[in-house]
């Protein structure tokens, strides 16, 4: 899976990536440093069933850490969109294609409204105003690619004699866009409008607003006007603490609402943590940045996790690793979908799954966040 992490420039983006993956990526306060696209893996956060199970998991695709599995997603730092993006400005609207991949979009915003959409200094500004800007550059974007998909199928529906709809959710399937969707979409508007791409957005590209820097003193009345379900955030609070993580200083997992200091630490390091603590955990519960990433992805995409075991009796693989893989699958996949994912031609064989408690389950079964199947194939 790939999110994109989009926004004004000085918003935070390559901090957010540098947290949420701890690469080495340019960090600078001044516009455009990231030219091109940035990518690091970052990671999801689930309840890990080894807990509830009461065995000892050898994550394979992932990693547990105190009972919490970590599942990687690849991020995208997407720079460059500024107002008038879509028609060249700035680093003009090249960076847009490599979201067509993405599942979902995190929209870090400034939220002390000290930087403009432009990312130009400015005080007083209502950081709101940007995810307008944002809305409307990523909607052109798709316009763009919908007008151009519009006339393909015009030609090919008068000679070929097929229905526009499914032409056209043909040309756009690398959006993720179905015939159903294009239907609902075409209720509104017409292809060429910017109402129909801003319908397509939403299915495409549901965007999570990071109400980044909000550590800072300005951010809070911002933030609470913002609203729209944006989380606080600050990147900056996150990166300073796996970075000491990393270098032995605290005990940190990711998201949690707490650190505890276990090496040794200078005064000035000692301040900056304290302040983290005070200012962000303890205000806000957390620095945000791993919250974006579960809640785009459970919440507003519906993800869930199912671990697929070949032995429900060992919980393991065929090597005898204990819950080795976390598969991530949409909310309302079945069993036989499930099993597909991981083997494509099971056609003929594929019969049914054993759950956790022996139990059988049907190619039908809808699968719940946490599931462990065996999935059965006949012999
Ligand atoms: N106070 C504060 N500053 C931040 C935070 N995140 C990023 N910054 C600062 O904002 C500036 C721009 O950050 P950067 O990640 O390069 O932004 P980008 O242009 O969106 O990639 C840098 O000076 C960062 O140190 C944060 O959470 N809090
Ligand atoms: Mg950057």
């Amino acid at each position: 899976m790939l999110i994109g992490i989009v926004g004004c420039p000085n918003s935070g983006k390559s901090t957010f990536l540098k947290a949420a993956t701890l690469a080495e990526v340019e960090i600078a306060n001044y516009p455009f440093t990231t030219v091109k696209p940035n990518q690091g893996m970052g990671y999801l956060k689930a309840e890990c069933p080894c807990k509830k199970l009461g065995v000892k998991c050898n994550p394979q695709n992932s990693k547990c850490e105190d009972g919490m599995r970590f599942i990687p997603v690849k991020l995208l730092d997407v720079a460059g969109l500024v107002p008038g993006a879509h028609e060249g400005k700035g680093l003009g609207n090249q960076f847009l294609g490599d979201l067509i991949q993405a599942s979902g979009l995190i929209h870090v915003l400034d939220a002390s409204g000290k930087t403009n959409a432009e990312g130009k200094p400015e005080d007083g500004y209502d950081p709101s105003k940007t995810i307008e800007v944002l809305e409307y550059e990523i909607d052109e974007w798709i316009k763009g690619i919908a007008s151009k998909a519009n006339e393909k199928s015009k030609k090919l529906a008068e000679t070929q004699k097929i229905p526009i709809e499914k032409l056209l959710a043909k040309q756009l399937s690398g959006l993720g866009i179905t015939e159903s969707d294009i239907k609902s979409a075409m209720k509104k508007a017409e292809p060429e409008d910017h109402g129909f791409a801003t319908v397509l957005r939403g299915i495409s590209k549901p965007i999570l607003i990071a109400a980044n820097k909000i550590d800072l003193s300005e951010s809070k009345a911002n933030f609470e006007k913002i609203n729209k379900g944006a989380i606080p955030c600050s990147a900056e609070s996150e990166l300073a603490l796996r970075e000491a993580e990393k270098h032995d200083m605290i005990k940190y997992v990711p998201g949690s609402r707490g650190f505890e200091v276990v090496g040794n630490l200078n005064e000035k390091q000692k301040d900056a943590l304290e302040l983290i603590r005070k200012d962000v955990l303890d205000k806000y519960g957390s620095t945000g940045v791993q919250d974006c990433l579960n809640k785009l992805v459970f919440e507003k995409l519906g993800y869930i996790v199912v671990y697929p075991v070949a032995s429900i009796n060992k919980l393991s693989d065929t090597k005898g690793n204990v819950l080795p893989d976390a598969g991530l699958v949409r909310k309302g996949t079945t069993l036989r979908e499930f099993a597909e994912t991981i083997h494509t031609d099971i056609a003929d064989s594929f019969i049914g799954g054993l759950d956790t408690d022996k139990k059988k389950i049907g190619a039908d079964h809808e699968l719940e966040n946490g599931d462990v199947v065996e999935i059965l194939f006949r012999k």
